[in-house]
């Protein structure tokens, strides 16, 4: 009896005792973990207890699982499945097409108002009897508006008077995945890659259906699986019978998977003499790859290109202009509905006078001479995916060609896996910028999502930072940033804020409190980043190779892979004169934004050393010198992260155990990698400022030599 006793107040201790399971971070955003809010259980109770979804295609047949799976976790209910409404509540949802009762229910909804991937969730009360519509004129959209609905329930959201229309702003969201076919990823922090080409098609890791509903939860609809750093010999026949396998797992949440394709392939795996894309012959080849590739994957997405650029071969080696290339490829695919994505990530042998304009110049002269199936893929900033890049002055300027965004997920330029850096508050910034390129309010978002220049073929890359480590991500809060990518392809509008307590909710907790304490943090993150790495428009100053520490000393090689090339500090001052009289970078923007940024006045200060060289006394808005400003804003990114720490071990017993102890740990590296980069950024200007450090600014751990002196091996990624 006594010993009875005691198992029971263990049990019980354990159960009110606060989080004391162990996540490690695999089921992401998906964890479902219980719903303890009574009043929420309550109304699920009410509503949903009864489940009727109609139509059984393979799409319908997943949200039909995920839903009753998702539901079932969350709340502990006993579902029943229904043919037709009963009880208190139900769930009914279907396309339009499949169900008429399901129009019935909606009549005042058009047919195709919600298109094949948007939604609509309503409550709608027959008597005493509330019945929520999850309803879309497509498969997709039921899957989405299902999800959708999970995730209301699943952040204890309001459950009645459901009244939600949804369409994606992009037609094409897509991950990028950089990984090779001997596994590595380039740029990868979180593991090898998650495609086991080795055992494909034999065995599918349980992995690759886990990764498809994540995406699918977030309204991801392709995925484009080998490097842009390409491989022809992912398009022989051995190869394509893996990415065979990988699409059949991928086709049922509504995911199309794309290739990268390698331009010289005719001639490293095709045995032709030549890749010149305008050559009978190659045309010819890549004709009978396509009906190749489409025998095997009819519903396959196409070809993600890199071309004349660090290196890849491409038709300018031929004499050809990169939409001669992409027209080839877009010809090959175009008979079944395939598309082809062209990089503008190039830069030829000849080091330009400025890298930041060579896109921009390549490309403007060719708007207007791509097929309709091309887009091109334009990185958010005109240099490379720094912390902080204006956005990339090629988004507005090709009104006649479909430009497709493409962000960096994976943190190459912040951190690797090891930093808490929140990336939608960057996404949001770079898709929020007004270009001016049909006057104002023609923000970058409405360039990509078709607006602005009558656009329906449209799309949006985020390079993955997925891997195979347990939790996908390597660092946890990097789900966030594969989550918020999501997010904001589907809805640009969406605010960093709303989006991080999404996530937080699902993944960490739903108790308001520490949720609201971990999103300030998440919040103040990036800019933390950007304060001890490159404040004030400085960028591209990361050590070789790795890009991970600092280096703002690195001077050899090619000059444009150089740190001085960028930050040209001397005895004069430091940036980038990209002004008027400079490299006139400026003149890229439209009006008045080329203004605003070749005036050091107007200019907004994060961006000030990217567009202007000024000297060290240069009066800053504050009233400081440059000097002074830029050892304070180093110092206020340590700080910031110094106060995560503080923050995050008020935590501790307040939110899952493993996960307290993952990020405490990550935080404390962060914390030492944030001082490493002021240290040996500071120490290094300083040999040209010849200025002390202002008062507030910690004294260096170690010399400069010190830092230069450090060397790392087998960092991941390279
Ligand atoms: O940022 C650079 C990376 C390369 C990458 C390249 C690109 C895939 O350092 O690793 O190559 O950009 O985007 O093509």
């Amino acid at each position: 009896m006594y010993r009875a006793y005691t198992t029971l107040l263990i049990i019980f201790v354990l159960a009110t005792a606060g989080p004391v399971r162990a996540d490690d971070g695999y089921r992401l955003w998906l964890r479902n973990e219980p719903l303890t809010d009574r009043t929420c259980l309550k109304e699920c109770n009410r509503r949903f207890e009864n489940v009727m979804i109609t139509g059984d295609s393979p799409v319908l047949k997943t949200a039909h699982d995920e839903f009753i799976a998702g539901l079932s976790e969350l709340t502990g209910m006993k579902i029943n499945e229904v043919t037709e409404p009963s009880g208190s509540g139900t769930i009914v949802a279907g396309t339009f097409s499949s169900s008429a009762y399901i129009a019935s229910l909606l009549p005042d909804v058009a047919p195709g108002h919600t298109g094949e991937e948007g939604y609509i969730i309503r409550t709608v009360k027959q008597g005493r009897r509330n019945i929520t519509v999850v309803a879309s004129g497509g498969d997709k959209g039921v899957l989405y508006g299902l999800f959708h609905l999970l995730r209301l329930i699943s952040t204890e959201s309001q459950l009645d008077n459901l009244s939600i229309t949804e369409r994606p702003a992009m037609a094409l969201r897509l991950l990028n995945h950089w990984d090779n076919l001997d596994g590595t990823v380039e740029r990868g922090y979180a593991g090898g890659s998650i495609w086991n080409w080795h055992l494909l098609p034999g065995y599918i890791s349980p992995r690759y259906r886990d990764y498809a509903r994540a995406n699918a939860s977030i309204g991801i609809n392709g995925t484009v699986i080998t490097n842009v750093n390409a491989n022809a010999l992912a398009l022989t026949p051995q190869y394509l019978a893996k990415v065979a396998a990988v699409a059949d797992v991928m086709r049922p949440f509504g995911i199309k998977v794309y290739l990268t394709a390698r331009f010289s392939a005719p001639q490293e795996t095709g045995n032709l003499p030549t890749s010149d894309p305008l050559d009978p012959g190659v045309i010819r080849w890549w004709k009978d790859k396509a009906a190749e590739i489409y025998a095997l994957i009819p519903d396959f997405g196409g070809f993600l290109v890199k071309a004349n650029s660090e290196g890849q071969p491409g038709p300018q080696n031929y004499g050809r202009s990169h939409a001669d290339g992409a027209n080839m490829l877009a010809d090959a695919v175009s008979p079944y509905g395939g598309i082809v994505m062209w990089r503008a990530f190039v830069y030829d042998n000849n080091v330009p006078v400025d890298r930041a304009k060579q896109a921009y110049n390549e490309f403007v002269p060719l708007d207007g001479k791509f097929r309709d199936n091309v887009l091109v893929q334009v990185k958010n900033g005109p240099v490379d995916f720094q912390p902080r890049e204006p956005f990339h002055p090629l988004f507005g300027a090709m009104p006649s060609t479909p430009l497709m965004m493409e962000f960096q997920v994976t943190q190459e330029y912040l951190g690797c896996a090891t930093h808490l850096v929140y990336l939608a508050s960057l996404y949001s910034e770079v898709l929020r910028s007004d270009t001016y390129a049909a006057g104002p309010r023609s923000e970058v978002s409405k360039v990509i999502d078709g607006t602005l220049h009558s656009h329906s073929l449209t799309g949006i890359a985020g390079v993955a930072n997925i891997g195979s480590e347990r939790n996908w991500t390597g660092h946890l809060f990097g789900q966030a940033n594969w989550y918020s990518f999501g997010r904001l392809a589907w809805n640009p509008d969406l605010s960093p804020e709303e989006i991080a307590m999404e996530w937080i909710r699902m993944t960490l907790t739903r108790d308001p409190s520490i949720a609201s304490g971990i999103c300030k943090m998440m919040l103040s993150s990036r800019e933390a980043a950007v304060n001890y790495m490159t404040p004030l428009g400085l960028h591209h100053i990361m050590a070789e190779g790795h890009h991970w520490g600092p280096g703002p000393w690195v001077d050899h090689g090619r000059p444009d892979w150089t740190s001085v090339y960028y930050h040209r500090a001397d005895t004069a001052g430091i940036g980038f004169d990209r002004t008027t009289a400079g490299s006139n970078a400026v003149s890229q923007y439209f009006p008045p934004l080329n203004e605003v940024f070749n005036d050091p006045h107007s200019c907004p200060e994060n961006l000030l050393l990217w567009f202007h060289h000024l000297p060290w006394n240069y009066q800053m808005k504050s009233g400081r010198t440059l000097w002074n400003e830029m050892c304070l804003k180093y110092q206020e990114g340590v700080n910031t992260v110094d106060g995560f720490r503080g923050y995050w071990t008020t935590l501790e017993d307040k939110i899952d155990r493993e996960q307290y102890e993952h990020v405490r740990q990550m935080l404390a590296i962060q914390a030492n990698e944030s001082r490493w980069w002021k240290d040996a950024c500071l120490l290094y200007f300083q040999t040209f400022s010849r200025m002390p450090f202002p008062e507030g600014v910690e004294q260096p751990q170690h010399t400069l030599e010190y830092y230069r002196g450090l060397k790392f091996y087998y960092v991941p990624g390279i």
